[in-house]
């Protein structure tokens, strides 16, 4: 298996030795830094010695390629540009306009979503934006159509009042944090479980995994404005098509979140009922996960509420970063050539290859597998709690997070699971042999670690472990070397 092709060579740009160019910009580039900031600079190049020696099994992690890398150390960043396409509160913004003109274009044909929105800054952002726009097209702008105004600042403020009232009574539903949605899907202490009235759905207890029959009673019986669906840690595919019937049958709005798997869809491994865009309302991600783009947002919505998300900068967003929407169109452009659809089919290969190789070594899995880019490990197994997993793992290169399992006995800080993902390492070209190693590794880490007493962050790690780990891991990576030709 060879590292993928946006790491060292371009199909745009044939016969250039991209590598070598690229070794230049970056030398080029923390020269000049050096001569202001020496330590950041040396950071940064720390950053890239640690990326290079260590296991990424962060599931929302990637590697961006140096043409996205390089796109947003421009000076595209100091033009402010609030507002959208041909519409800005500001003087002189004709380039920011291509910029976000081109990746919105690329967005709407790598998703073929009728309406593109590339502005948000982060996932995070992206669903406050859908959710003021779903907030805006269902709740405001009937009320102002009622009150024959067209701006909430002509309404009484008898009206203006009954309007609040009602923007701040509204439900949503998600997927519960610990079955492995979001914070930003009606979690309480998120601002999402306080600006709506909230439930969760959950995952079978017996199973792990999801029961469409229970979120349709539970929609029946909650009937919410906004049915959200996706997940940052569950590690299946879900069934796009009967959550939108779901959410039809209580007219509720149905809002994907994608931000994990939205590299699975633009690779067209997720097809059919299983592709969020020609099923939900609106459709939220992130660009940096899977997708392997800039940090970022993005939201894909139908036509009903495209004028409501086109307003998010600056009612619910800063300015938009020109920059990172100019890396944004590169990653999708990368997105759209034929070599990243057998990406995205090898980063689901590997994780099933890797889940095989946790299971076969005795390992438990919550839903017992997994069929898209995420491998949820109970760790309870091994006597520990993911906190202690975590940081075991961490001494021996192998990089991951601790995460929730469902009903977690541990709570959300130590919790009881290491949540693992294969974007990253597919992008350095590891296959299934690789992903059976690392699995191999994981579970000699794992079970060479002891709790210490009752401590939920203590333990010990058994003599030589963290060196043979290691040491095992730099064959593996030496072999798959992180953009390679790249030399600072
Ligand atoms: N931080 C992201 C993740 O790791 O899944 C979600 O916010």
């Amino acid at each position: 298996m060879t590292a993928d092709s946006t790491l060292s060579s371009p199909a745009a740009t044939p016969g250039t030795d991209y590598a070598a160019t690229a070794s230049e910009a970056y030398r080029a580039a923390l020269q000049v830094i050096e001569s202001v900031e020496p330590r950041i600079a040396a950071a940064t190049r720390k950053e890239l010695a640690d990326q290079r020696d260590s296991l990424k099994l962060i599931a929302s992690e990637n590697y961006a390629s140096p043409a996205v890398l390089l796109t947003m150390g421009s000076w595209l960043s100091d033009k402010y540009a609030e507002g959208t396409v041909g519409h800005r509160f500001y003087a002189g913004c004709q380039n920011v306009d291509e910029v976000e003109s081109i990746a919105a274009e690329h967005a709407r044909e790598l998703f073929g979503a009728p309406y593109a929105y590339v502005q948000p800054h982060s996932g995070i952002d992206a669903n406050l934006v859908a959710f003021w726009a779903i907030l805006a097209t269902k709740i405001e702008a009937p009320a102002l159509h009622d009150a024959g105004v067209k701006n909430v600042n002509d309404l009484s403020e008898a009206e203006w009042e009954r309007l609040r009232a009602r923007l701040g009574s509204q439900r949503l539903m998600g997927m519960s944090l610990d079955a492995g949605g979001h914070l930003t899907h009606g979690f309480r202490p998120n601002i999402s479980g306080k600006m709506f009235h909230q439930r969760s759905y959950g995952t079978d207890p017996a199973t792990g995994l999801l029961d469409y029959d229970a979120v349709r009673a539970a929609a029946r019986e909650f009937k919410p404005l906004i049915l959200v669906a996706g997940y940052s840690a569950y590690p299946r595919r879900v069934n796009f098509a009967t959550m939108r019937e779901i959410a039809d049958e209580v007219g509720a709005t149905l809002m994907v979140d994608m931000a994990h798997f939205a590299g699975l869809v633009a690779g067209k491994v997720l097809t059919g009922d299983e592709d969020p865009v020609p099923h939900a309302h609106v459709v939220t991600s992130t660009t940096h996960k899977s997708l392997r783009g800039p940090r970022g947002g993005l939201v894909l919505a139908t036509a009903e509420y495209s004028d409501a998300v086109d307003k998010g900068c600056p009612m619910v967003l800063g300015g938009p970063l020109s920059h990172v929407m100019a890396a944004k169109a590169v990653a999708f452009a990368e997105a759209r050539q034929p070599s990243f659809r057998a990406y995205a089919q090898r980063v689901a290969d590997n994780a099933k290859a890797f889940a095989e190789g946790l299971l076969r070594r005795g390992a438990t899995l919550v839903t017992g597998g997994t069929d898209n880019h995420i491998v949820l490990l109970d760790v309870q197994s091994f006597g520990l709690t993911g906190r202690q997993a975590e940081s075991a793992l961490l001494d021996s290169g192998i990089v991951t997070n601790r995460n929730s399992i469902p009903s977690d006995p541990n709570g959300a800080w130590y919790t009881s699971g290491i949540r693992f993902g294969t974007p990253a390492l597919t992008t350095r070209g590891f296959g299934p042999i690789e992903f059976d190693r690392v699995a191999e590794l994981v579970v000699h880490v794992l079970s060479n670690t002891q709790a210490d007493g009752t401590s939920k962050a203590k333990y010990t790690l058994a003599d030589n472990t963290a060196d043979f780990v290691r040491a095992a891991s730099a064959e593996l990576l030496d072999a798959n070397p992180l953009y390679p030709g790249l030399t600072l």
